[in-house]
């Protein structure tokens, strides 16, 4: 059992970027700062102490913590995104400048396509150093804001507070909404005063949704069946565009749109297609060599940390900073196309 305010021992074989970029050097300079809304090292950490299995095992309370505890966040940002402090971030939510012709017409592999970004609200604490008054007062004008929105977003907010059990559990099943008791968000203190403050917002056809207060305040979601990820693409970012009208984020010109977790920071972009690839699947390094090549990450079809069913994947950019959203959907194009010409090889 780690004590609080001592350098943290991982067992064997932990392999986060927390273990491995926390030296004691660094935990012994880190460990008595706070930033201004009271968040230290010990909770940017604590997630990745309980839960050793974590492929990161950090979270930022504030931008501030960015900063503060730039000695850990930045060789992990490195790693992960390989972005230097030195460097810039750039955004382009231009959908003329995708290439991404329809790669199915037949509809043989891919089964739907998502594409998220995460936001938060500028000047404001992050989630895992939020209050219960912030958060609720966040959760209040956001759905407001998105209520008054028209034409195919228009939509309904939903409290996950008082949601029907059997309702919150399609909602899950058919990849709309996001699961209850994350252990990696509950260590980070992001599930606190759960369900309060929390909820979904969503049109009618379920192709735009956002949810409310989760990892990040915002996750702005576009999705649909099959594989048509211009539409999808081109739905994100005219609803992205009138959000920003109604709601300002927070956002860094180093960094930036600035997110709970490291991993989400600059476009804050996953952009995922579910695909069948049975025969490829039975071949796992020929399917780790596309999916590096292009800078790809494997998921289960229930989200992070689950398993894939029935040789059908998610696939979905890695990098999100340094890159443009466009880069960012031009990556899962360009190698989707790629795992579909092999899995036709087979
Ligand atoms: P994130 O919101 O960070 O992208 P998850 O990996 O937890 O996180 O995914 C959230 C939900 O979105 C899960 O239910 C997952 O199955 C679903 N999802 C992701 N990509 C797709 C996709 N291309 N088609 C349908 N559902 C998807
Ligand atoms: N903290 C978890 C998840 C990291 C990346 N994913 C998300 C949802 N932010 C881990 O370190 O494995």
């Amino acid at each position: 059992m780690n004590k609080k305010n001592e350098f943290p021992t991982f067992p064997a074989g932990c392999e986060s970027l927390l273990c491995k970029h926390l030296t004691k050097e660094i935990f012994e300079e880190l460990k008595d700062k706070k930033t201004q809304n009271g968040f230290a090292l010990e909770d940017a950490i604590h997630s990745g102490v309980v839960n050793p299995d974590s492929g990161i095992g950090v979270y930022a309370g504030d931008l501030e913590s960015y900063t503060l505890f730039s000695k850990l966040f930045d060789p992990i940002i490195q790693e992960y995104h390989g972005f230097s402090p030195e460097d810039k971030h750039k955004s382009n939510l231009n959908p003329n400048d995708l290439d991404a012709p329809n790669l199915d017409p037949k509809g043989e592999y891919i089964v739907s396509t998502r594409i998220r970004v995460g936001r938060n609200v500028a000047d404001l604490p992050l989630g895992p150093a939020i209050t219960k008054e912030q958060r609720n007062e966040i959760e209040k004008n956001v759905s407001q804001s998105l209520q008054a929105m028209s034409g195919n977003l228009a939509g309904r907010y939903y409290p996950l507070k008082g949601m029907n059990d059997d309702i919150k559990a399609a909602l899950i099943a058919d990849h709309f909404l996001f699961k209850t008791g994350d252990r990696f968000l509950e260590a980070a203190g992001l599930n606190r005063n759960w369900p309060e403050g929390r909820g979904i917002y969503h049109n009618d056809e379920k192709t735009f949704l956002v949810w409310i207060n989760e990892e990040d305040q915002l996750r702005i979601i576009s999705m649909q069946m099959g594989g048509n990820i211009l539409e999808v693409f081109t739905r994100l970012s005219s609803a992205i565009q009138e959000i920003e009208k109604k709601v300002a984020f927070s956002y860094s010109e180093h960094l930036g749109y600035i997110t709970s977790c490291p991993t989400n920071l600059g476009t804050a972009m996953r952009a995922s297609v579910h695909i069948k690839l049975p025969k490829l699947a039975q071949d796992m390094t020929a399917f780790k060599a596309i999916t590096d090549k292009h800078f790809l990450q494997i998921r289960g079809i229930h989200g992070e940390h689950s398993e894939s069913e029935g040789g059908v994947y998610d696939i979905s950019n890695k990098r999100r900073l340094g890159v443009t959203e466009v880069e960012c959907v031009q990556d899962m194009v360009n190698g989707v196309k790629e795992l579909i010409a092999k899995e036709k090889l087979l």
